[in-house]
């Protein structure tokens, strides 16, 4: 099984899919944590992240990338990706090596997603914690991510699920969708 949850930031994606990772034995790919990685390891490709500090999203190029080098080192596993993908572009290179079984779109309204940024940015040492850049990064989710609702909307494998409970009621209603 091969699932994708997207929402804006904050909603929950990260949260979620380490509880559906646990749950359904799926491998978890947050590109989040790949890009992260790269800069903490200070490699070629971290050295030129700088634009995540600012709330803007990285190329296509650089997490296509990323990413397909996961997967061919885990050839036999079921994945859960979690903020990829991010863009129209990253949807359709995915397509061509993975089939997706459901997709899961997390909606929190705006004020939510800053608050609950902003209460992990008082602990957190991630620099795009703060409240201008988690406005940035809320309008690069309408301008480039929005637009996966229609884009698996017509595939008819898009489910919505509200992300404003608790962990757990959350949890519980995504897993009634794949269970
Ligand atoms: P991510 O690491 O994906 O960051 P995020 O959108 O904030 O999601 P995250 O998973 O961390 O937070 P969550 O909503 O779970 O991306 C960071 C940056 O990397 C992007 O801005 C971009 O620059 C770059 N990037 C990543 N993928 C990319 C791609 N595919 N293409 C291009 N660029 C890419 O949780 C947030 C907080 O809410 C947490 O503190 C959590 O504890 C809390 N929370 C969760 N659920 C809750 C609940 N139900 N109630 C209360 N609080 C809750």
């Amino acid at each position: 099984m091969n699932i994708i949850i997207f929402g804006p930031p904050g909603s929950g994606k990260g949260t979620q899919s380490k509880k559906i990772a646990d749950e359904f034995k799926l491998m978890h790919i947050s590109t989040g944590d790949l890009l992260r990685d790269e800069i903490k390891k200070g490699t070629e490709i971290g050295k030129n992240l700088d634009s995540m500090g600012s709330g803007k999203l990285v190329g296509d190029d650089i997490v296509i990338d990323l990413v397909k080098k996961k997967i061919e080192e885990n050839p036999k596993k079921g994945f859960i990706f979690d903020g990829f993908p991010r863009t129209v572009k990253q949807a359709a290179e995915l397509s061509k090596i993975i089939d997706v079984d459901k997709v899961i779109m997390l909606m929190v309204n705006d004020k939510e997603a800053v608050k609950r940024i902003l209460k992990r940015g008082e602990k957190s040492e991630r620099v795009d914690d703060n409240e201008k850049v988690a406005i940035k990064r809320l309008q690069e989710y309408k301008d480039n991510t929005q637009p996966l609702k229609p884009y698996y909307s017509l595939k008819g494998i898009l489910h919505t699920i509200d992300g404003e409970g608790t962990v757990d009621e959350v949890f519980s209603e995504i897993k009634k969708l794949l269970s």
